[in-house]
Formats: structure tokens, C-alpha cells, sequence
């Protein structure tokens, strides 16, 4: 039994100091957690039960931190975590008869957990950056508009937050105390946080999201870590009667982060982000902020290494807003031969410049949290692999013989098997009207067992990144792929992204949405300081930067239907990527950035898709043109005075290489269109009808016959099929026109004239 008393929190408010030095200011905010243990003193003979490890095992600060929450959450006992297996048996038993999970025997150490319906999801609207300024936080937006980069919190609204919710939050339950290291324990790139939590849920979900135990509080010793501070808002006797056994609030619900003291405190919540405080709490958000601090960055991107048959291995980093297949390409099984793709991480990169200015990633997590709707033997066969044992599923839809099915498994699961909802709906179909799995349902898996996990995944060095690339759903008017002009920019390129999102009510129309570095919900500063700090990288080495890249696999054509077929072919544009990384010309310009030269992306293998390469690359005028206006909207309404003048002007400068394109569009510039099969055959109308009127008064009246030849064969070079697809429309401001990538040919109308003019002259 530990007990506390008035003389064990005089210090309270002395751990909090964080080693950095940049950090000059220590807001009120920051000590708020042992603020509010000082005011419980009135439960003087308040005590605990260490229920599993040792209390004297932590170092002062981290026991501080220990009493501290424990004195102003009040729970029964306190669990001091180490990672180890019989610890997760525990944890799963507990669960287990809480029923919060069920095993899934159909699988080697699965298991379902089913939510409250009321937390699914991270909630937006109550996750908070706390500064004493807000515009540290988020930019001003324009007057009536409302800002979409953050919420900020002060610290006074937090402390009475904390004061409403916590106070003997856990009364009735265990505290965890989870301390783990984002990356590879040990590595100068990683991190550590200490979390407490009353949910064995997030217990279990971090000690696959993140390195857990015994290891990671040897070397704290040296550097302080992030305070984590969870609840999930349920303390007993029970106000209210929970859903499927789950505990949460969701009406009082708030995530929270104090930058200036590396502190999260989240409250209400036991599911996914709001609640693995590691990842994008910690990773994202205060990682960013740190990351400005300390010159570097802290992004939501997938790494992934590729290998060419050549055996040469290059590493890339990814950004995609949800829903655009991060997982997968991170996963990616490629449809070229000799290609190898290996998985560094599939959500969160940390990068940082080497002594040697290379500028290395790590994946700060340990494990995949990723979506399972969509997830099937074939968008991601590696990811089925990977997911089939030591893994919690939450709110999936469970089969009759023990299995898990969501939306996209239809063909992998077998017709005489029984499926029951998410909701419990037993006997599900697909006609039951709604979905079987919860959209945002998801696997939690440790990532050394993914079978293409890369050998360097763990490398406390990093891995070198060659390129960066940025993507949305984009179903209009984007290329499969451009490079940016140079390191300003890609940086704008970044902050235009776009990615076509379902809007949040149901049956609504799909919209374009702006989703800048795919880092929207989760910044940790000023969108505009961000965009200051990714310039400054540039100057922080003398290499050159990585190359960065626009990715599109979702364009779709006229009839709705997506151009590109996307996944394991995506290999292709990785391979264009890769020989651009290695300095080949294999690149023109365009107004909006560097665009394949014909025949350098390679589509051998493509032919029965009948790819509309052609559609795949146009660049329509009035659709850039528009692009342009709603991205100086954008910036205008929601960045305002604090977006860098770099950016500006790169948009600046865009917008006059659009208008610089005089003309809308050519007709296509394929032989053998309608189109151009039209303009042949009048041609030969009129050229023939001209060579019967100058040949009538001459002595032969079969003469326009002779001539009939010469213009067949005048006009049959543009009946020929062209020896490979190619983007064949591009904006060229440089040629003030547009650029019809076709071999040039003297125009088939012309030749046939001439030829069929001198023909009749002859004669
Ligand atoms: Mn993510």
C-alpha cells in the first residue's frame, strides 16, 4: 500500500521540467494534472494497492507522475506495466470477463472487441492544442469563416476541464501505468511517453501500438518523457449502464494537448487515436510540435522501401488523407517482375537529418492500426497475412465459425457461414441495409510479423529517404503523376492537397476536400508555421532534398469508371519515381509540375486494361484554372497573414503558368479517333472533289482515278495506330501552347493536296 499525504505533494509541480532547453516557457497548463492532485487533499488517507510490479522500480519522476494522477483519479489499484506475455494473459482475461472481448478461434490469439456505438471514432470537434496564445496554434481565419486547422484551448478552459472530469474519474478501477517508446528503443530519433489509463483495452492496443515495459524505463533515466494522462470517464459505482460492456463518455469527451510541457490528457473516449495516446496524440501532434522545435519532422506518411531488378534500393515516404490506400501501398505486392516492396511503416514517419545531412525516417510505432473495411486478398494480400494471429479486431463483423468478415470480403467467405454484425445483428446480409462492419472498425497487429516487413525497420539509424510523395482522391483534372519543380514547391504542393471525402452526413454527395500534408486533424502548431518549417528544412543540409511527388490513382473517366488500376500496379509509378531519384531526363515540364515523357512510364503488360493514358495525363485548362482560385481561397480564408510569402508566391506562380496556356485543348492527337478518321475522310472528299474540277478540261477523264491512290496513301499515316499509349495533351507555358506529344508529321490535308495537285498537273 503506498499512502499519500499533504507532505507527498508539496513536489508535485517539481517533475514537471522537460529537458529541452529551447523550452523556456512552462505553462500553468502544463502542471495541471498535479494542479488538480494538490486540490484532492481532502481524501488525506487516500490509498492504492500496486497490484502488478513494483512502485520503487520508477524513477522519482516518473512515480511523481504516478501519485500524482493516481491522488487525482482515485482508482483502487495501480498496474505498473512491463510488456511481458503472462501480463497480456492477464490483461486479456480481465477483459475477457468484463466482456469487452471475445475470442476469434478461428485465428491464433485473436480476439473482437465490440464498442459503445458511441465511440467509434476520433472526435474532431473536442481534440485541443492548449497554449496561453491561440495563434500558436491555429491560424486566424477570415471573419464569418470558420477555422478548420485546429481547436485551440486555453489554459484556464483546461484546467477547469480537467477539474470538471477527473477528480476520482477512476474510482472502482485499476490504473495502468504504461510507459513505452515511440521507435525503436534506444534510437536517437525515438521518444518516450508514460501513460496511465484505467482501460485494459488501450492497455493491450499499446503494448502492440508502441515498445511497452521494462526496457524503455531503463532509459529514462537520462531524458524526461511525455505525460500521458486517459480516462475513459467511468468511475464506480456506474451512473449509467454501459454498451456492450464498454465504458466511455461520450458527451463529455475531450482530447487534449499541452505542447509548451509535453503533456496529452484525454478523457471519455476508450477507442483508437483518442485513446493510444502513442500515436496520433503523441506521434503527430506533440510530435510536430517538438519536431519544429528540434528541427525536424513529424508527419502522417507511410515508408515504404523498394527494391528494382537491378537490385537497387531507394526509400520513400508517403503522405494520403484516409481512404486513399496508405496501408496498401505500404504493403504493396508489385505487378512488375524483379520489383520488391518492403513495409518500413504504415501511418507515421519521424524525419531527421543525419551528421552527414541525409535526411532519415523512422516509424515511431510498432504495430499496424489500420482500417479493416476494404482489406482483402486482393487490395492487400500482405495485410490479410499479417492480420490472422496475436491481433484485436474492433467492431468487425464476426463469422459462425469464429472468424471476422467486413465489407470487401464477400468472396473470400464462404456462403454457408453466418455472419453477425457489429451491432450484434445475428444472420446479417447484405440486404440488411447496413453494413456489416462499422466503416472505421479496425485490426491492431504487431508489425514485425508483417511478411514483408523491411530488414531495416527497426534500424535505430533510420532509413535514407530519396523521395516524398503527396496524393489525394482526385477523380478530375490530376495526373497520375508530377514532380514537383524543386524542395518550395513541393512544399505548396503539399499544402494544396485535396482528397474527395464522403461528407459526414449519410447520402450526401462526395466532396473535394482540403486535407493539406494529410496532417488537417492533426497538427500540432500554426498550419502556417508549419509551412514556415518545411521551407527551413532545405536550408539545414547542403545535399540535395529529397524529390517530391504528386500521386493520383483515383481519376476517373467520363463514364465514372477509375483509369488506372491502381495497387500492385502502382509499382509502375514508383518505378518513373525511382529513375527520376536517379537523375534520368525522363521528365518535361508542364504548368503545373514535371510530367513522364512519352514512353518512360513503363505499361508493358497493360495492353488488355486499354488504359486512356491520354485522359490519364490531360491537364484541362479550366480545371487548373479553378484549382488554382479554390487553393487561393483556401489559403486566404484559413491561413490568412500567416502563410509563408514562398508559398504564395509558388501559387502565384502557378496560377500565371495556367493562364500563360493559350489554348483550352487540342483534339486528341491518336490516329485512329473518331475524331481524326472524320477529318480524313473529309479531306479526301474535298481533295478529291478539287482534283475532278482542275482535271475536268484536261484530255484523260480518268485521271482523278490515278490520283485516288496518291491521296490514300497521303492520308494513311494518320490512320496508323501509334506505337505506344503516351500523355499526349499537356499545359506547356514555355511553348505557349499546347503540347500535342505525337511524332510530327506534315498534316495528312496538306500532303494529300499537294500530292494529289501535282499528281493532276503531271497529267
Ligand atoms: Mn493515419
Amino acid at each position: 500500500m503506498v499512502l499519500l499525504n499533504n507532505n507527498s505533494a508539496n513536489n508535485a509541480a517539481d517533475n514537471i521540467m522537460i529537458d529541452n532547453k529551447s523550452i523556456s516557457i512552462i505553462t500553468e497548463a502544463g502542471i495541471v494534472a498535479a494542479e488538480e492532485a494538490k486540490k484532492q487533499l481532502t481524501f488525506e488517507h487516500y490509498s492504492f494497492a500496486v497490484s502488478y510490479g513494483k512502485i520503487t522500480s520508477l524513477k522519482p519522476k516518473v512515480r511523481s507522475f504516478v501519485e500524482d494522477t493516481a491522488r487525482l483519479c482515485r482508482p483502487d489499484k495501480v498496474h505498473i506495466c512491463d510488456g511481458s506475455e503472462k501480463e497480456l494473459r492477464h490483461l486479456l482475461n480481465v477483459m475477457q470477463q468484463a466482456g469487452m472481448i471475445e475470442p476469434l478461434p478461428k485465428y491464433k490469439n485473436c480476439w473482437l472487441a465490440r464498442t459503445d456505438p458511441g465511440d467509434v471514432a476520433r472526435v474532431e470537434s473536442k481534440t485541443f492544442i492548449v497554449t496561453r496564445d491561440r495563434r500558436e496554434t491555429i491560424p486566424t481565419p477570415k471573419e464569418g469563416v470558420k477555422g478548420l486547422l485546429g481547436n485551440w484551448m486555453s489554459p484556464e478552459d483546461l484546467r477547469r476541464a480537467v477539474h470538471e472530469r477527473f477528480p476520482a474519474c477512476m474510482a472502482g478501477r485499476t490504473m495502468y501505468v504504461v510507459p513505452y517508446s515511440m521507435g525503436p528503443v534506444g534510437s536517437p530519433l525515438s521518444k518516450i511517453g508514460v501513460q496511465v489509463t484505467d482501460s485494459p483495452y488501450v492497455v493491450a492496443s499499446m503494448r502492440t501500438m508502441t515498445r511497452m515495459g521494462g526496457r524503455v524505463l531503463e532509459t529514462l533515466a537520462e531524458q524526461d518523457f511525455v505525460r500521458c494522462l486517459h480516462s475513459v470517464g467511468c468511475p464506480m459505482p456506474l451512473s449509467r449502464t454501459l454498451v456492450n460492456n464498454w465504458p466511455c463518455d461520450p458527451a463529455r469527451t475531450m482530447v487534449t494537448h499541452v505542447p509548451d510541457s509535453n503533456e496529452i490528457i484525454s478523457f471519455g473516449s476508450g477507442y483508437g487515436g483518442n485513446s493510444l495516446l502513442g500515436k496520433k496524440c503523441f506521434a503527430l501532434r506533440l510530435g510536430s510540435s517538438l519536431a519544429r522545435r528540434e528541427g525536424w519532422l513529424a508527419e502522417h506518411m507511410l515508408i515504404l522501401g523498394i527494391t528494382n531488378p537491378a537490385g537497387e534500393k531507394r526509400y520513400i515516404a508517403a503522405a494520403f488523407p484516409s481512404a486513399c490506400g496508405k496501408t496498401n501501398l505500404a504493403m504493396m505486392t508489385p505487378s512488375l517482375p524483379g520489383y520488391k516492396v518492403e513495409c518500413v511503416g504504415d501511418d507515421i514517419a519521424w524525419m531527421k537529418f543525419d551528421d552527414e545531412g541525409v535526411l532519415r525516417a523512422i516509424n515511431p510505432e510498432n504495430g499496424f492500426f489500420g482500417v479493416a473495411p476494404g482489406t482483402s486478398m486482393h487490395t492487400n494480400p500482405v495485410a490479410m497475412k499479417t492480420v490472422l494471429t496475436n491481433t484485436i479486431f474492433t467492431n468487425v463483423a464476426k463469422t459462425s465459425d469464429g472468424g471476422v468478415f467486413w465489407e470487401g470480403l464477400e468472396k473470400e467467405t464462404p456462403n454457408d457461414i453466418s455472419i453477425t454484425s457489429w451491432l450484434g445483428d445475428t444472420n446479417w446480409t447484405k440486404e440488411s441495409g447496413a453494413p456489416a462492419a462499422h466503416p472505421n472498425s479496425r485490426f491492431c497487429t504487431p508489425a514485425g510479423q508483417c511478411p514483408i516487413i523491411d530488414p531495416a525497420w527497426e534500424d535505430p539509424k533510420g532509413v535514407p529517404i530519396s523521395a516524398i510523395l503527396f496524393g489525394g482522391r482526385r477523380p478530375e483534372g490530376v495526373p497520375l503523376i508530377y514532380e514537383a519543380f524543386d524542395w518550395k514547391h513541393g512544399v505548396m504542393v503539399g499544402a494544396a492537397m485535396r482528397s474527395e471525402a464522403t461528407a459526414a452526413a449519410e447520402h450526401k454527395a462526395k466532396v473535394i476536400m482540403h486535407d493539406p500534408f494529410a496532417m488537417r486533424p492533426f497538427f500540432g502548431y500554426n498550419f502556417g508555421h508549419y509551412l514556415q518549417h518545411w521551407l527551413s528544412m532545405e536550408g539545414r543540409t547542403s545535399r540535395p532534398m529529397p524529390k517530391i511527388f504528386h500521386v493520383n490513382w483515383f481519376r476517373k473517366s467520363e463514364k465514372g469508371r477509375f483509369i488506372w488500376p491502381g495497387f500492385g500496379e502502382n509499382v509502375r509509378v514508383l518505378d518513373w519515381i525511382l529513375q527520376r531519384v536517379e537523375g534520368k531526363e525522363v521528365a518535361e515540364e508542364s504548368a503545373i509540375g514535371l510530367l513522364p515523357t512519352p514512353g518512360s512510364l513503363d505499361l508493358s503488360g497493360l495492353e488488355d486494361h486499354n488504359i486512356d493514358t491520354e485522359e490519364l495525363f490531360r491537364l484541362p485548362k479550366d480545371f487548373w484554372t479553378q484549382e488554382v482560385r479554390d487553393i487561393a481561397t483556401y489559403f486566404d480564408q484559413q491561413v490568412g497573414d500567416d502563410l509563408p510569402n514562398d508559398v504564395r508566391e509558388q501559387l502565384k506562380s502557378l496560377e500565371k503558368r495556367v493562364e500563360r496556356c493559350k489554348h483550352k485543348q487540342t483534339f486528341p492527337a491518336n490516329g485512329n479517333t473518331r475524331a481524326s478518321m472524320l477529318a480524313t475522310l473529309i479531306v479526301i472528299i474535298i481533295t478529291t472533289v478539287i482534283t475532278c474540277i482542275t482535271t475536268s478540261s484536261l484530255v484523260h477523264p480518268n485521271v482523278h482515278v490515278i490520283a485516288l491512290p496518291f491521296l490514300y496513301l497521303s492520308t494513311l499515316p494518320h490512320n496508323l495506330p501509334r506505337p505506344a499509349p503516351r500523355p499526349s495533351v499537356l499545359l506547356c507555358p514555355e511553348k505557349e501552347v499546347l503540347v500535342v506529344h505525337d511524332n510530327v508529321e506534315p498534316s495528312p490535308s496538306i500532303l494529300g493536296v499537294l500530292v494529289t495537285v501535282a499528281a493532276a498537273v503531271v497529267l
